[in-house]
């Protein structure tokens, strides 16, 4: 087909540029197995917090083509130019950058299909086959060839309309068969039974090079009622170009580098997995699952397959930009729901990118922590599989695993400052859900481990340092024969918060 190509300014391209002018991409030309070599290369570089993107260029099996894996890995710097930002802020700041980019939605732009990179080569029928494509083998027990890892399936309500976009692990059935697994209440499931229930094949497609902003968007939980296309354009800046499919009718992102599309049927089903998953487990036993039936490919010319390998932290490439997305939903969401007292949300990404939630709070009235504990659980951005969730006072930072615990060891009462949530949304990746029957149901535990209100004037204080005396210290620091830099420190005496603001209510008063 003879494509006028138009300059995208979104898609991998541009940002790949730019991570590589940081010297953030390590090429590999070595040439590599993708059975299994290709992510035991990603593990073991991945050991590593801040490692490189790995581009891999000589593939076994696939001459000319190329897998990108640990696109944005465990580095600030990748997750910085994938939500449109230079780098430099990290931690809370970062989340609260990215929450308040969350909070803009702008619609896709339709573009025309002959000018979408993606359609430089279209194949169909008996042309299609997606065992060209390198999808690699991730783990020894893994049921299949995994080509959907850092992907975006795209499916479509057929009442209102809205496109969906997540990301689904897909297992290669056959040349123009590939599986996909949706734990239940994903939107990519309700649009599939939908559909289904109207007695009609789903329409899907599914984007195997992609933006890691659109990985990041279809990745994080959203409202579901709410096209990810749509968050995109907020985090972006503008809108995401996209292009009507001719085979499906749906919005198909123009600058992607491979896309698959077809139906799902049903009643078609195929046993797919086991998977190595983000929870560092075989999770879910070999099971059935549905598949695409693909009746075209599209790629660009010298296509990347963009690959996300599942492990423990921190190879886990759903770890730090799973984390950073999810807590920055979860503090919009708080933010939407008028709480107030915010001061910073975390979703450690050694917990699995989503296994806990730490909140913290200047308390402000009596059951403000209980409060923002019970939100955070279970709002939109907060509620699939988390575990733990744990409010601090805002002389704790989030962040620090280390603070975090000792908050809970002396100012939580487990006899009083401990709720459970039971039946709750979860997933059959839980290993811990046993016996296997009684998932995806899950549970939560609630901490408080602030400071309690009713006694907060009386709480023993914390011992700091006084700031004065710290300063003073700090000039001298080499004089006193310590090298480099004194280390920083964020409590001191002097700067004891006024527990009674303005529209606060005094600890203790009467309600
Ligand atoms: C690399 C990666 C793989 C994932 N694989 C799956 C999967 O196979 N099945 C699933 O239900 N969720 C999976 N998820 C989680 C979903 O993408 C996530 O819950 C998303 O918010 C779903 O969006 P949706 O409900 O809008 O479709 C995966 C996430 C990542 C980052
Ligand atoms: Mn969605």
């Amino acid at each position: 087909m003879d494509v006028k190509v138009k300059t995208g300014m979104d898609g991998l391209g541009p940002w790949l540029e730019r991570a590589d002018a940081m010297g953030e991409i390590k090429r590999i030309t070595a040439e590599v197995d993708p059975d299994l070599e290709m992510s035991t290369i990603a593990y073991m570089v991945g050991r590593e917090i801040g490692s490189p993107a790995l581009l891999f260029e000589n593939i076994k099996g696939h001459p000319g083509q190329r897998a990108l894996f640990n696109m944005m890995g465990s580095s600030y710097n990748r997750i910085s130019l994938a939500i449109r930002e230079e780098p430099g802020k990290q931690g809370i700041e970062f989340v609260e950058l990215l929450k308040e980019k969350m909070k803009r939605r702008l619609p896709p732009a339709i573009v025309d299909a002959k000018d979408a990179l993606v359609n430089q080569n279209i194949e169909t029928g008996d042309d299609v086959d997606i065992t060209k494509f390198p999808a690699p083998k991730m783990w020894p027990r893994d049921g299949g060839r995994y080509i959907g890892t850092a992907d975006a399936l795209i499916t479509k309500d057929p009442l209102s309309g809205r496109i969906n976009l997540g990301t689904y692990r897909n297992m290669i059935k056959s040349r123009n068969e590939v599986g996909y697994y949706v734990s239940p209440g994903k939107d990519a499931l309700l649009d599939r039974e939908r559909w289904w229930q109207q007695g009609k094949p789903a329409p899907v497609a599914a984007v195997y090079g992609l933006d890691p902003l659109l990985f990041t968007v279809a990745a994080t939980s959203v409202p579901k009622d709410v096209s990810e296309y749509d968050f995109f354009g907020g985090i972006n800046g503008a809108p995401i170009e996209v292009f009507e499919s001719d085979v499906t009718g749906l919005l198909l992102p123009a600058n992607a580098e491979i896309i698959v599309e077809g139906y799902a049927h049903p009643n078609k089903e195929f046993t797919e997995g086991p998977f190595g998953e983000f929870t560092g487990y075989y999770a879910r036993p070999e099971d059935s699952a549905p598949y695409i039936e693909i009746s075209t490919v599209r790629y660009k010319d010298d296509p990347i397959l963009t690959c996300a390998l599942m492990a423990d932290w921190p190879a886990n490439e759903c770890g730090l930009f799973w984390a950073m997305t999810r807590a920055a939903k979860i503090w919009e969401d708080l933010d939407s729901l008028g709480v107030p007292g915010i001061r910073g949300v975390w979703s450690p990404p050694e917990a699995a990118g989503w296994g806990m939630t730490v909140v913290s709070i200047e308390q402000r009235f009596p059951g403000h922590a209980a409060q923002v504990m019970a939100l955070a659980a279970q709002c939109v951005g907060g509620a699939y599989f988390s575990k733990y969730i744990v409010v601090v006072d805002h002389d704790v930072d989030p962040t620090q695993l280390s603070e975090v615990v000792w908050a809970m060891v002396t100012r939580s009462r487990p006899s009083q400052s401990i709720d459970i949530l039971r039946e709750t949304w979860s997933t059959y990746l839980d290993p811990s859900l046993n016996p296997p029957e009684i998932r995806p149901w899950g549970s939560k535990c609630l901490i408080n481990a602030c400071m309690e209100f009713r006694y907060i004037k009386e709480f023993s204080p914390r011992t700091k340092l006084s700031k004065p005396v710290y300063q003073r210290v700090g000039e001298r620091w080499g004089q006193l024969g310590f090298k480099g830099e004194p280390p920083k420190v964020k409590v001191f005496e002097e700067d004891e918060p006024s527990l009674a603001e303005e529209d606060g209510v005094e600890p203790g008063a009467p309600m």
